[in-house]
């Protein structure tokens, strides 16, 4: 018999099924044994009545989490029984037959308990099992299909970029190095930046999406030792706003992809999709403090190179109160600040053509347009310190020929944090890596825990 999952139940009223998937939990009233049996696509309610013998006998030793398939006549439950608030509430499973493909053992806890982080990310392998948990990665593998969908329909190719690298793309201090063969260092990569750039030569729009590496030492809720980094590159463009047009439609897709199909989740968590407009509104990043400074906090350093965590989820509230909007663009970050390859604004020097996209008060994705020009390029790496002999390879790129260029790196797991209002970007990453923890807490953890949640 085909198995059928436990969302296509309700079709199959009156008629006997193969149902396959976790006890959720079992419970007893007299001889009427009530297990619900959790799949992939939902839960059941399924009875096992002691004129099945067989199955009663086998019932009587199931535990949570034992994985089972059972054959079982699906009955209309009376009107005074019906649950409206389950999906499967109108219908129950009589059970026949049961087989056991699985056991488990004793659980640690109860799971659908509220855990302690640590807790939570010690069990993983279980508590994501919990719909709640597991509903958060049903989102994030939504925003990646619409991300390639919409980017597939603009014309951009999808490519692998490489995760051993020669050196700092980024030209930072948050690096991991690796031995690598002939006595030679390498580093994981901070982000596909360098590669991106090389493929507009080849493809002129193109994306990629994967892990990356950065070796910051703090925990704090919004940092990752991984993570997913989705990153565009698009060729031919006339400045900044080019890529901040685009993003923005982008962004309006993802928006409408997961209303359409996670509406249920968004709805379930108590939480809004978010508002979004046509147009997402953007300003320089000395207007923003402006506002700051009048709104929220007079101390406010006009001449600070960068907005603090308080500053970002203010001017969010701000936008959101004002105009409408989840989402907001911080442009013209002081040169100091931005990487070797922002491009400087000419009519606004001192300041680049480089943005931040804000949502619900954090820092979501960056970038801009960067420098095609090689001489350009070249001092600008200069005046960062970083020695163009060592970029040579990526250099080729501008010496044979690139057309002005921008894009954008967006972490992923903070997007599926803030669309879902999770607290803690750990609870938005299926395996967080982070100073302490590898999986599993890491022995040296007292040594380094002095550098705690800051933010
Ligand atoms: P940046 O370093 O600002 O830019 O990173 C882009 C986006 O990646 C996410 N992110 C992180 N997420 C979790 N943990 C971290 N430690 C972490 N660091 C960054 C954020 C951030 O906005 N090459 C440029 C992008 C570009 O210019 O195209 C870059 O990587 O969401």
């Amino acid at each position: 018999m085909e198995r059928v999952y436990t969302k296509d139940l309700k079709e199959a009223a009156g008629s006997k099924v193969k149902v396959a998937g976790w006890v959720d939990v079992r419970r007893d009233h007299g001889k009427l044994i009530f297990l619900d049996i959790r799949d992939v696509s939902g839960k059941v309610q399924a009875v096992v009545l002691p004129n099945h013998e067989t199955a009663h006998e086998k019932a009587k030793e199931l535990r949570s989490e034992w994985v089972i398939s059972v054959i079982a006549n699906v009955n209309e439950r009376p009107e005074k029984m019906v649950n409206k608030d389950e999906p499967n509430g109108a219908i129950e499973l009589e059970v026949t037959e049961i087989e056991i493909l699985s056991k488990a053992q004793e659980l640690p806890f109860d799971l659908d308990a509220e855990l302690k982080l640590d807790t939570y990310l010690d069990y993983l392998p279980l508590t994501l099992r919990k719909p709640d948990n597991r509903d958060v990665f049903k989102v994030q593998s939504e925003i990646l299909i619409a991300f390639r969908h919409f980017l597939n329909s603009q014309g951009f190719t999808e490519f692998q970029a490489p995760k051993i690298i020669g050196d700092d793309a980024e030209g930072g201090a948050s690096v991991f190095e690796l031995e690598y063969f002939k006595g030679q260092k390498a580093n994981l990569a901070q982000s596909p930046q360098l590669y991106k750039q090389i493929m507009v030569g080849i493809f002129e729009r193109v994306y990629t999406t994967g892990n990356v590496f950065r070796a910051e030492k703090h925990s704090t809720s919004r940092h990752l030792n991984e993570y997913t980094s989705l990153d565009i590159e698009m060729g031919f463009i006339q400045d900044h706003l080019d890529v901040i047009k685009l993003t923005t439609k982008l962004m309006n897709a993802i928006v409408s992809h997961l209303e359409e199909t996670c509406a249920h989740i968004f709805e379930k968590r108590g939480v809004e999709i978010p508002l979004i407009t046509k147009h997402i509104p953007h300003m320089k990043l000395r207007e923003a403090q402006e506002i700051l400074k009048k709104e929220y906090d007079d101390e406010l350093d006009l001449s600070a190179p960068d907005l603090e965590p308080q500053h970002e989820r203010w001017i969010c509230e701000y936008v959101r109160k004002e105009m409408n909007s989840d989402f907001v663009f911080i442009t013209h970050y002081p040169v100091e600040k931005t990487a070797m390859y922002a491009y400087e604004d000419e009519s606004d020097p001192g300041y680049t053509k480089y943005f931040d996209l804000l949502f619900r008060g954090i820092e979501i994705q960056s970038g801009g347009q960067r420098y095609h020009e090689y001489d350009k390029l070249v001092a600008a790496m200069k005046r960062k310190g970083l020695n163009p002999d060592n970029f040579a390879f990526y250099l080729q790129a501008f010496k044979y020929g690139i057309p002005p260029h921008g894009g954008f790196g967006m972490g992923l797991e903070r997007l599926t944090e803030k669309f879902l209002d999770i607290d803690n970007v750990k609870r938005a990453t299926l395996f967080p890596r982070e100073i302490n923890r590898i999986d599993t807490l890491l022995t040296k953890q007292n040594e380094d825990k002095d550098e705690k949640d800051k933010n």
